[in-house]
């Protein structure tokens, strides 16, 4: 294993449950990847390929499984650089859990409320991570990932509204998210941010002129194994795939209690839970769940 992070990065993210890593991802790549979207962006079926946002039916506000989509993505997440660097996080044994891009309009893109990746996929163990590679230069005018610092270690926070799994935090005063704990994650086109799956995370409304794209594979250890199938993660696994070092021949468990992420009907993403649009005014399902691909799901 090529030693990408030094021992104090390493030290800040076990101590902080996130880093950001400048320019991880080398700048012609960023460039063909952003040129791969801009023409998934303009395709008259981007709503086969993509999330729109409410209102705007041509602009998307995720992409689905872009590994699958183009080879750009399927070798960005299998980069060298982002594989040693998530191997001296996770374990050298890593498996590629999913992937998805995120991309916020300029002033439209949608709101991430503060949540924790490990509400909607709990696992046996908590060695999980994802890496958000910037597309864009990323500032918090075009809302850059926001990081409770130090918030992965409050265990797994209560994620309910109305008594069933609603994807984001319930009480912010659980996090201790002011100013004093939040980190505004920005960085150039190319910036990896790793992001532990207990660490409570956010992004703005996109109120600038300027894009933020961002491709997020998520990775864990392979011998982190789901404790959850329903749908939303369920999807993920036919194309979980090893990404690096030998598959697991046992699973390594943690103790501990993890809440389930019971929804009240099912959602398609994390932003139709949040928002509550996943449901009629009568609290039945509206999203005609599998509607998209069964590789297209995930939170
Ligand atoms: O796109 C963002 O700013 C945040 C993404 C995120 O937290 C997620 O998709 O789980």
């Amino acid at each position: 294993m090529g030693n990408v992070l030094t021992k104090s990065q390493v030290d800040f993210y076990k101590e902080n449950g996130f880093l950001v890593v400048e320019k991880l991802v080398n700048a012609g790549v960023v460039a063909q990847a952003r040129a791969v979207v801009d023409s998934l962006l303009s395709s008259p079926s981007i709503s086969e390929v993509a999330e729109v946002e409410p209102g705007y039916d041509a602009k998307a506000r995720r992409i689905w499984a872009p590994t699958s989509r183009d080879k750009i993505f399927a070798g960005m997440a299998e980069d060298p650089q982002v594989l040693d660097a998530t191997a001296q996080l996770i374990g050298e044994d890593i498996v590629l859990q999913y992937s998805k891009l995120n991309v916020k309009p300029p002033e439209v893109g949608s709101v991430v409320e503060w949540h924790q990746d490990f509400a909607y996929y709990p696992h046996t163990n908590t060695d999980l991570v994802a890496c958000l590679i910037y597309l864009d230069d990323a500032t918090r005018e075009n809302s850059c990932l926001r990081v409770a610092a130090g918030s992965h270690r409050r265990g797994i926070l209560s994620h309910e509204v109305g008594g069933h799994f609603g994807g984001k935090i319930t009480s912010l005063d659980q996090v201790g998210v002011d100013d004093s704990t939040v980190v505004d994650c920005e960085g150039p086109a190319g910036t990896a941010v790793f992001i532990h799956p207990l660490a409570a995370h956010s992004s703005e409304k996109n109120t600038s002129d300027r894009y933020r794209r961002v491709f997020i594979p998520a990775y864990r250890a392979a011998d982190a194994f789901p404790i959850y199938y329903g749908p939303h993660a369920a999807h993920n696994e036919p194309t979980a795939k090893l990404v690096h070092g030998k598959p697991a021949r046992m699973a390594r468990c943690e103790g501990g209690v993890w809440q389930l992420p019971l929804a009240a009907a099912e959602f398609n993403s994390l932003y139709q839970i949040q928002e509550g649009s996943h449901l009629e005014s009568d609290g039945k399902n509206k999203t005609g769940y599998f509607a998209h691909e069964a590789e297209s799901a995930t939170a």
